[in-house]
């Protein structure tokens, strides 16, 4: 009886001494998010999790902070670069100047939709291995589908959008103010509570956001455009990286470009349920521009890329290459 209960003591001793996950010899990483638990970058979240607690066999385990409770939209990079995150998620659109070549994929270029945006992102960041992530390790990029504008009054031409205060992040706020609207900057959780206040009339980002912000409640008129794609990276502490076994390395390595197409394919069958669903349940009436109003729309939008070519040269980064492969990998993802 002695024997046993020193056994149980000994245990408890141990138990209590060691944390569980060195124990188990798990490895504990927390992922920082931005926007609330439902919206695409938390469902991607999710689904790496998953991916890497199974492909790993246990031997990571990953606890997710959505909805900003660890690092905000605006402080994201740099909190896991200090270590108050292991992961963190940004939209690099809410910081255009410090991510200049990989935000170049927001200029009117023609990016389809996600999956086709999310590849041409990679391979850009590959090729291209921007400064502005060298502290980190990139754990993958993706971004929106084509963004459109959802507003309380209907926009049917650039007389009807002239002044209008909407809101959009980086290069399409560019589009924006191009068209005449007054674009009004700030991350998308903000979104939510400047509409309700009346502080913007609408805003322009991928459709899914109808859905998961219920913003089809608030903005009964979609105006499509399909032009900028906003785009994000996850990235991981290099400490936290270095500190990983290899196996786990090679399962996140792995992960890379999957988890961008995955993300890609994911946002594309999002943004087709989120504008039945606004249609169905909000009446929302989605206006298609005539070609007249097209045309000058797209007009409107030619001398942006000049424009950015020319001031990002001027910064000695090879903006032009940047711009030529932004084209020419949309085309080969989009089977052209
Ligand atoms: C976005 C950001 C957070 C949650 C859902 C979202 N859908 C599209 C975006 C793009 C974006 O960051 C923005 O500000 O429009």
């Amino acid at each position: 009886m002695k024997r046993i209960l020193g056994f149980f003591v000994a245990a408890v001793f141990v138990i209590g001494f060691f944390p569980a996950s060195s124990l188990a010899g798990a490895v504990t990483l927390s992922y920082a998010n931005f926007p609330p638990a439902p919206t695409f970058p938390c469902v991607q979240m999710e689904r790496w999790k998953k991916e890497v607690e199974a492909r790993t066999n246990g031997k990571v385990v990953i606890n997710t902070y959505p909805g900003g409770t660890l690092l905000g939209a605006k402080n994201m990079m740099d909190g896991v670069i200090a270590g108050q995150a292991d992961i963190g998620c940004l939209c690099m659109a809410y910081q255009p100047g410090r991510f200049a070549i990989t935000n170049a994929v927001s200029l009117p270029l023609g990016i389809p939709n996600s999956t086709v945006g999310s590849l041409v992102l990679w391979d850009l960041y590959k090729k291209y291995s921007p400064k502005a992530f060298s502290k980190v390790k990139v754990l993958t990029m993706f971004t929106t589908a084509p963004s459109n504008i959802m507003s309380k009054i209907p926009i049917r031409s650039l007389k009807d959008i002239k002044g209008v205060d909407l809101r959009a992040s980086g290069g399409a706020a560019q589009i924006l103010k191009a068209w005449g609207a007054n674009a009004v900057g700030m991350p998308m959780p903000a979104t939510p509570e400047a509409l309700q206040k009346g502080v913007v009339k609408g805003l322009f980002s991928s459709l899914e956001v109808m859905k998961d912000f219920k913003f089809a409640e608030l903005c009964g008129y979609v105006t499509m455009t399909d032009t900028a794609v906003y785009p994000f990276a996850v990235v991981m502490n290099m400490d936290k990286w270095n500190a990983l076994p290899r196996d786990v390395r090679q399962v996140m390595e792995e992960l890379r470009t999957q988890q961008a197409a995955w993300t890609g394919a994911y946002m594309d069958n999002h943004v087709k349920e989120a504008i039945a669903w606004s249609k169905q349940t909000h009446h929302v009436e989605v206006i298609e521009l005539s070609a007249e109003q097209k045309a000058k729309w797209d007009a409107l939008l030619d001398p942006i890329t000049a424009k950015w070519i020319a001031d990002t040269q001027a910064k000695g980064l090879p903006a032009q290459a940047v711009v030529d492969d932004i084209r020419a990998f949309a085309a080969m993802y989009a089977g052209k």
